[in-house]
């Protein structure tokens, strides 16, 4: 069953700079297939964390000793790369957050709180994570506003032409997920930003499971708004970015106050900093920050296209093989998708699956995937979730597929 590799990348050598991926679990070999959860991380990022803080910990911006200055450097740079990586125009439309959910709050509270009114409408998609839903319903309770919802068809594909017909003069934001995290599905979002912005409507493109495994260029989509986590392209926890448009950002009231954020203060009034460190309240995540810089220079490195090549080959032959197994269904089954196999097995609980998996060194994700209202809509509790990043094997795959068929004759 096993294929040789065809991509033009060195898996082994990639396999060599993730440490974990050595360990055992339950005695036997980790394969790890839960990258659309988290990623995990080269030795180049645990690298700079410890050169961090073995060497030039210290508060950014402030500092004019040698350690400062140093950290503020190295900070800065992060922001220079993510804004190459993602093709901003300007590096101040790069704002550092602790990942996509405070990213989509962030807008939620500032441009929604100010903009919103009575009657105005926000559409979201059914495929939509939680973290771009309740940020959502939250402020369009407080404001008066109104959450319209795309609905999708039976494979999880967003239904354009329902999406046209819920447009209208009284839209003023469109918040969808890029590629969804339960189902992998790559939406249309350039079509969807052009149809919103003939409309008047701003964009918000939730972008945690697209950044790591597609071409990201905001210029070129026209997105208002891009948010993703640097814990899902192979950095750490805790950091994240929300980009926006230089002239929408400047127009946003400030979403958290405090220090960095200011221009100067007094009890009568505060004015307040430049972007982006008007969105920047506080110490940020320094040493998260400066690795996540580490983990987009190792993707630049290897190559998006080359990655991408090779997740697509893996999602090929992983959907063919998951296909052979008789009470398996794929949800989620569209030609235009990340490297995500979402399944359900009949008669087979998808806990009981992650389970009987993992007593194999297997770790895939069962449950809802904090989309509970995308399974209602498909009218299941939840799936099991085998996704693939770079560093995962066409072995690996054969691993996962013998394993199932050890649940499915446990389970009998
Ligand atoms: N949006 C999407 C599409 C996601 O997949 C996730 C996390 C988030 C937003 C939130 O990102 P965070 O980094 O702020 O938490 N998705 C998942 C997942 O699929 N399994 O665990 C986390």
């Amino acid at each position: 069953m096993s294929k040789n590799v065809l991509s033009n990348i060195d898996l082994s050598a990639i396999r060599q700079q993730f440490p974990i991926l050595d360990r055992q679990v339950k005695g036997k070999q980790l394969v790890y297939l839960d990258n659309a959860a988290t990623t995990q991380k080269p030795k180049a990022v645990i690298d700079t964390l410890t050169d961090y803080y073995s060497r030039y910990n210290a508060n950014i911006h402030r500092g004019i000793h040698t350690l400062a200055e140093e950290a503020t450097i190295a900070y800065e740079s992060t922001r220079e790369k993510v804004r190459g990586f993602i093709n901003a125009k300007h590096v101040e439309e790069i704002i550092f957050t602790r990942g996509t959910t405070e990213s989509i709050n962030l807008v939620a509270n500032s441009w929604g709180r100010s903009q919103l009114k009575e009657g105005d409408e926000i559409i979201i998609s059914t495929l939509e994570h939680h973290s771009n839903i309740v940020p959502w319903q939250l402020i369009a309770k407080e404001k008066g506003a109104n959450l319209r919802v795309v609905p999708i068809g039976d494979n999880g594909e967003f239904l354009f032409d329902e999406y046209l017909k819920l447009l209208s003069a009284n839209t003023r934001m469109v918040s969808v997920v890029h590629a969804s995290n339960a189902l992998g599905v790559i939406n249309p979002v350039k079509q969807i930003i052009e149809a919103a912005h003939r409309m008047g409507a701003l964009v918000m493109v939730d972008g945690a499971q697209s950044t790591v495994h597609l071409d990201i260029d905001v210029q070129d989509l026209q997105a208002d708004f891009f948010a993703f986590s640097g814990h899902k392209v192979y950095g750490p926890t805790g950091v994240g970015v929300l980009y926006g448009k230089k002239e929408i950002l400047e127009s946003m009231p400030p979403f958290q106050g405090g220090g960095e954020m200011i221009r100067e203060v007094s009890f009568k009034e505060t004015t307040f900093n430049e972007l982006p460190y008007k969105f920047e309240a506080g110490t940020p995540n320094i040493a998260d920050t400066i690795a996540l810089g580490s983990a987009l220079d190792l993707i630049t490195s290897i190559g998006k296209l080359n990655i991408r090549h090779h997740e697509d080959e893996l999602l090929a032959y992983a959907t063919n093989a998951l296909l052979s197994i008789e009470s398996l269904r794929i949800m989620g089954n569209t030609p235009n998708k990340v490297s995500v196999c979402s399944f359900v097995i009949d008669g087979v609980h998808p806990q009981d699956i992650g389970i009987l998996l993992d007593n194999q060194g297997i770790a895939v994700r069962t449950g809802h995937h904090c989309t509970q209202p995308l399974m209602a809509r498909l009218g299941i509790p939840g799936t099991t979730r085998a996704s693939f990043a770079m560093y995962n094997t066409f072995e690996e795959i054969d691993i996962l597929i013998a394993g199932i068929q050890k649940v499915i004759r446990m389970m009998k």
